[in-house]
């Protein structure tokens, strides 16, 4: 299948880990979902992949610890990292936090860009602010996704947006509002991910001799369980 043709028909759970052994194979192009505890990272995913359930969302801030690894449409790999600054996350668990997201960041191949998500409701915060620019400074395309668009009237959406816009210093169209409960903004950041795909090199064909095509023994919703949390 044509990558820039992507319409997110097929979605399902690939595996969860948190050290480079534990990623699925780097052969496809991929995409990270990035954000505080509770932003809506798994719910957008749902809404992406037209799914109710198939990322878990939980009423606990916080709680997903591993890397969910997502298949779409076999051509496009999704991935839900944990989020970062619950205050109520043990230390221990926080102090994981952020050498797992960087052997991630700075080990994978196969990732293409990040989508870095923030709620409409909230300025971005010294948190944010510094993956936002570890990540550019990185390299990494990272679209800013503004997430739960329809817990504000339009009016006082308007004037958050223009403030988060001017503490990310990008211009006010940059930004891709959403809500996972309407599904506002799902086509156009459907279409920009397809659009990240484009520039994907597949790795070298020797580090493909093992690959002879995706399991499919863990790409099934059952696995779902499995999601770390
Ligand atoms: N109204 C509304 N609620 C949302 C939206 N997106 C997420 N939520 C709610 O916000 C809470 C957190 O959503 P999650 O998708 O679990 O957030 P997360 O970023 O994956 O959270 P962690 O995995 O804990 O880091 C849940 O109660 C969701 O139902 C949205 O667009 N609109
Ligand atoms: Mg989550």
């Amino acid at each position: 299948m044509d990558t820039q043709e992507l319409k997110f028909v097929k979605a399902s759970f690939v595996k969860s880990g948190t050290k480079p052994d534990h990623y699925p194979p780097a052969e496809l192009p991929e995409i990270a979902v990035m954000g505080r505890s509770n932003v809506g990272k798994s719910s957008l995913m749902n809404s992406l992949f037209n799914r109710k359930n198939l990322v878990k969302v939980s009423n606990t801030p916080g709680r997903t610890q591993l890397i969910n690894f997502f298949l779409v449409d076999d051509a496009l790999s999704v991935v839900d990292l944990p989020g970062y600054g619950y205050a109520k996350v043990p230390p221990k668990i926080r102090k994981q936090w952020r050498p797992m997201i960087e052997t991630y960041l700075t080990s994978r191949e196969a990732l293409i860009g990040c989508l870095l998500l923030f709620d409409i409701r909230r300025i971005p915060n010294d948190d944010d602010l510094d993956l936002w620019v570890w990540l550019r400074h990185f390299g990494f395309t990272v679209i800013p996704v503004i997430t739960k668009s329809d817990k504000l009237s339009a009016q006082k959406g308007r004037n958050q947006l223009k403030r988060i816009a001017n503490v990310l210093e990008v211009p006010l169209e940059a930004l891709v509002v959403t809500s996972s409960k309407t599904h506002k903004g799902r086509d156009k950041l459907r279409k920009l991910m397809s659009g990240l795909c484009w520039d994907f090199t597949p790795p070298e064909p020797e580090e493909m001799d093992e690959a002879e095509g995706p399991d499919e023994s863990e790409t099934t919703e059952e696995n779902h369980a499995d999601q770390g949390e």
